[in-house]
């Protein structure tokens, strides 16, 4: 196609003229920030600046935010695509967004989000604290936000109020679960031993409560098992291999491994059989996820059990929000059941083909 000059300039100010009529219309709607009583798909109809997420009605959802803190390992990934696809399933558009484990990238990303004007927001913060400012401008821009998977610290950001609810597994629980299955690992509640823990990211709520859980256990469970070491690896394997290299030879003598997911249980297996140790004979394994990689440690005998985190948390997620949108109360919480996986009781072999 070819233009003249002059018609060209009259396109460009015929378009002028219809982007400052839009202007006009979207400011009378109460276009950005403020304000209720709106037909504009960004501004929930009856909410107020500010106002108690309960209040911010959606009937109507298209757009939908998403805040991934990462995407480093098979457990992202599983996570990952279970939104991806429930997202789809609900023929809603998905705007996907990767942190990178960095909560500065997180910030920016939320706040970019925010300027997007999605419907909804599901955010999976990096860590507790670092996110919660952006989460309370969502809710000052009356866009609702589901947290999923890690939470935000709730003393700063409540759910009900400031976001809608917290979708995610019971971490504390899945803590106290390892303990118990390291505890009969290594005999039992008489045990004498010493062992150590590799940490997730520090900040981050799983890594608070699966700590908080397992030594709580393990003090009142087994109080002669010690925990001589607790050092991050940050969730990643190639750290948890370095960290354990070390601690090897810091302990030569410990006779388990607490890791808060199974990428840094692998690094560690690695770690030790370099050390000359035998995982699963002279020392114990225990981690946290379910990944495939960890299930056939299990089922070759050395890992002594993974404490299931089930990833597929889309479903769940979409359904709370089919909820939300028929203006239902929401629980604080919308718990993720887990398991244990074992091989001597078969859980490990019967979960190994799902295992992801
Ligand atoms: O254990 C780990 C991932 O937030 C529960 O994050 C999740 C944890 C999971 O890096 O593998």
């Amino acid at each position: 196609m070819h233009f003249s000059r002059t018609s060209l300039k009259r396109i460009f100010s015929m378009n002028i003229g219809v982007i400052a009529a839009l202007s006009v219309i979207l400011a009378a709607c109460g276009g950005g920030s403020s304000s209720g009583g709106t037909t504009s798909t960004s501004i929930h109809p009856g909410c107020t600046a500010g106002s108690n997420t309960k209040l911010v009605k959606v009937t109507s959802v298209h757009k939908v935010g998403w805040s991934q803190n990462a995407l480093d390992g098979a457990w992202r990934f599983a996570e990952e695509a279970s939104i991806v696809q429930a997202a789809k399933a609900h023929g809603f558009q998905l705007l996907p967004t990767n942190a990178n484990n960095s909560d500065n990238q997180q910030v920016q990303d939320i706040e970019n989000l925010i300027n997007d004007r999605p419907d909804v927001l599901l955010v999976d913060p990096h860590t507790e604290d670092a996110e919660v400012k952006p989460i309370l401008d969502a809710r000052k821009a009356c866009i609702p936000v589901i947290v999923v998977d890690r939470d935000v610290n709730e003393s700063q950001a409540t759910p009900g109020r400031d976001f809608a609810t917290f979708v995610g597994s019971d971490f504390q629980k899945q803590g106290a679960h390892a303990a118990d299955a390291l505890i009969e690992a290594l005999g039992g509640p008489a045990t004498k031993a010493t062992i150590v823990e590799l940490t997730g990211t520090t900040g981050s709520s799983p890594a608070i409560l699966r700590g908080g859980g397992f030594d709580g256990e393990l003090a009142t469970k087994a109080p002669g098992i010690k925990i001589v070491a607790e050092q991050t690896a940050n969730f990643a394997r190639a750290t948890g291999q370095q960290v354990m290299a070390t601690l090897i030879q810091q302990y030569p003598n410990i006779k388990g491994v607490f890791a808060h997911n199974d990428e840094m249980a692998i690094g560690a297996i690695t770690a030790l059989k370099a050390a000359g140790k035998h995982p699963g004979q002279d020392i114990k394994v225990v981690s946290i996820d379910g990944t495939k990689d960890a299930i056939n440690l299990v089922l070759s005998g050395e890992e002594y059990a993974v404490v299931q985190s089930n990833p597929r948390l889309g479903a769940l997620t979409f359904d709370t929000l089919d909820k939300y949108i028929k203006g239902e109360d929401l629980p604080a919480w919308v718990v993720q059941p887990d398991k244990v996986f074992k091989k001597a009781d078969g859980s490990a072999a019967a979960y190994q083909p799902d295992a992801f």
